[in-house]
C-alpha cells in the first residue's frame, strides 16, 4: 500500500484544498494530513476561522482523506514520514523545495497551487462585500 502524506491549516476549506488532496490521494493508496493545531497556526502566524477540532472533522469527512493527525511542530515531519510509514510526502508548489530535506525518507512532490482562491481571497472579498 503506497501511503501519502501532507499537511496544512486547512480553514476555510476551498477547491484548492480539495484540488490538493484529490491530487494527493490518486498518487498513491492511502492518504494522511497532518492539520496544523491552533497553537502551531500562532508559529505560523496564521489565525484559523475554524478550531483545530472543527477543521479536523472537516477533512476527515473529505472522501480523498484517510487519516488526520495533529501537525504541532516544523520539526515532526521526519518522525510523522517514519512512524506513518510514508511513501510520499506532497505539498503546493508555494512550499517548493523546502521540505527536501525529507529526499533521504521518502519521495517529494510539489503539486501546482489552484490559481485564483485562497483563504486571505476569501476573507478579503467577503470584506469587500459587507463594507461595500
Ligand atoms: N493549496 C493549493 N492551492 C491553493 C491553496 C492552497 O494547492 N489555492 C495547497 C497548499 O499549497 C498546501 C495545502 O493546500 O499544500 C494547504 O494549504 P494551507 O492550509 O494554506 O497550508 P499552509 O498554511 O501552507 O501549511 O508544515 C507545512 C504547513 O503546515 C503548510
Amino acid at each position: 500500500m503506497k501511503k501519502v502524506l501532507t499537511y496544512g491549516t486547512f480553514d476555510l476549506l476551498h477547491y484548492g484544498h480539495i484540488n490538493l488532496l484529490k491530487r494527493a490521494k490518486d498518487l498513491g493508496d492511502h492518504l494522511t494530513v497532518a492539520i496544523s493545531t491552533d497553537e502551531f497556526n500562532a508559529l505560523k502566524k496564521k489565525e484559523a476561522y475554524h478550531s483545530f477540532e472543527n477543521r479536523k472533522m472537516i477533512l476527515e469527512s473529505i472522501r480523498y482523506v484517510d487519516k488526520v493527525i495533529p501537525e504541532n511542530t516544523w520539526e515532526q515531519k521526519v518522525q510523522d514520514v517514519l512512524e506513518h510509514n510514508i511513501d510520499i510526502f506532497v505539498m503546493g508548489d508555494d512550499w517548493k523545495g523546502k521540505f527536501d530535506f525529507l529526499k533521504e525518507y521518502c519521495e517529494v512532490i510539489y503539486l501546482p497551487r489552484t490559481v485564483g482562491i485562497s483563504t486571505s481571497k476569501i476573507k478579503n472579498d467577503l470584506f469587500k462585500v459587507t463594507n461595500g
